[in-house]
């Protein structure tokens, strides 16, 4: 019968043994091997745990706990180095440390301007190489720089509480930006080519069509002499360089308190050409601005002689125009701040 002394000595020195080598191997191979030696059907710590029942039976239940926790810890610290081993490996199979130079690199979000700045700074871009300066004015205003100075009359619709957020006493969210030309004038002396971006609120029921902010551009032109086929010649370079030179223009007669005479300008759809689609609802034309000659009722109460000047001006919903150029449906799909709509762009 083997004595229990030196079951137990086997049993340490073979635990020592399998650490070690363990501990000193880096292959997978290797380390398979090291499983198979200790640990397989005919491995050394199974066979010794085999031979327990030949041991003194009042030994063998200390010894075989023994045996157990040694199977296990070598079991497991054997894992944790096949694990680690294979991690390496998927590294670059070059050991710790490893860094392939070759792979390629993690791509970085890349960032871009809304949809709607990115046509609002077009529009500016092109009315600044015809010459026009970019003025900028507060988003609340007063009655006066909103509604009267431009010769709104006291019962204007657009100054209904339904149409205009007003704010404390005479304060408002301007609806249009026209108050920046006002502003302008009562600053500065013709000759003035100016070009006023910027935001605008009304209180309009939402819906696909109109939401309660919008991005307005408006520009003017002042000088002696200034006429409206000058009008004309700008509006039709400005929609060339937006939407291409096969773009037709048709000025039809309006009114706005500002302005005399007025039009809104449609131009040949850009989708069909002018045959007649859905976009067009089968007109052939989209309404993209308004513009006319400036009242010399404005001119009178900013000061300018309306005798000595005249002046043409314009206004647009970048928006809208956004839309046209991106076939959008939907305006509301600009403040929604969806970044899966916002990639496209
Ligand atoms: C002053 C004098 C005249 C600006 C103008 C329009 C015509 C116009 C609309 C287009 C679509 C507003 O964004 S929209 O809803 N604008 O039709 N705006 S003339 O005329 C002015 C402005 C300021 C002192």
């Amino acid at each position: 019968m083997p004595s229990a002394n030196k079951f137990e000595q086997d049993l340490k020195q073979t635990q020592k043994e399998a650490l070690l080598t363990i501990e000193q191997t880096s292959e997978l191979e290797g380390l398979e091997q090291i499983r198979i030696k200790y640990l397989g059907r005919r491995g050394i710590i199974t066979s010794l745990l085999k031979s327990l029942k030949d041991l003194p039976e009042k030994e063998r239940p200390a010894l075989g706990k023994l045996s157990n926790q040694i199977k296990s810890q070598v079991e497991q610290v054997l894992i944790k180095r096949i694990k680690e081993q294979k991690e390496q490996e998927a590294v670059g199979g070059k050991g710790e440390g490893f860094f392939d130079y070759t792979l390629p690199g993690r791509k970085g979000w890349e960032g871009r301007a809304h949809p709607l700045t990115q046509i609002n700074e077009k529009i500016v871009k092109i009315f600044y190489g015809m010459g026009f300066e970019v003025a900028k004015g507060p988003d609340v205003e007063t009655d006066y720089y909103n509604f009267s100075a431009l010769n709104f009359p006291l019962d204007h619709p657009a100054r209904d509480m339904q149409d205009t957020f007003y704010l404390k006493g005479d304060l408002l969210l301007r609806t249009h930006t026209s108050p920046v030309q006002v502003r302008v004038f009562e600053k500065r002396k013709p000759p003035i080519r100016i070009i006023t971006p910027g935001r605008c609120y009304r209180n309009e029921a939402i819906n696909a069509r109109s939401f309660c902010t919008f991005l307005q551009v408006e520009g003017f032109y002042v000088d002696t002499d200034v006429t409206f086929a000058d009008l004309k010649g700008v509006l039709s370079a400005f929609v060339w360089e937006l939407f291409g030179k096969d773009v037709a223009l048709r000025f039809r007669a309006s009114f706005f308190p500002f302005t005399e005479p007025s039009a809104e300008v449609d131009i040949s759809c850009v989708i069909c050409g002018g045959k007649g689609c859905s976009v067009c609802k089968h007109r052939g034309w989209l309404e993209i601005l308004g513009a006319g000659m400036i009242d010399p009722e404005v001119f009178k109460t900013v000061g300018y002689d309306p005798e000595k000047y005249s002046g043409y001006a314009f206004g647009m919903g970048v928006d809208r125009i956004a839309m046209l150029k991106y076939q959008i449906d939907d305006i509301r799909l600009f403040y929604e701040d969806d970044l899966k709509f916002l990639r496209q762009f």
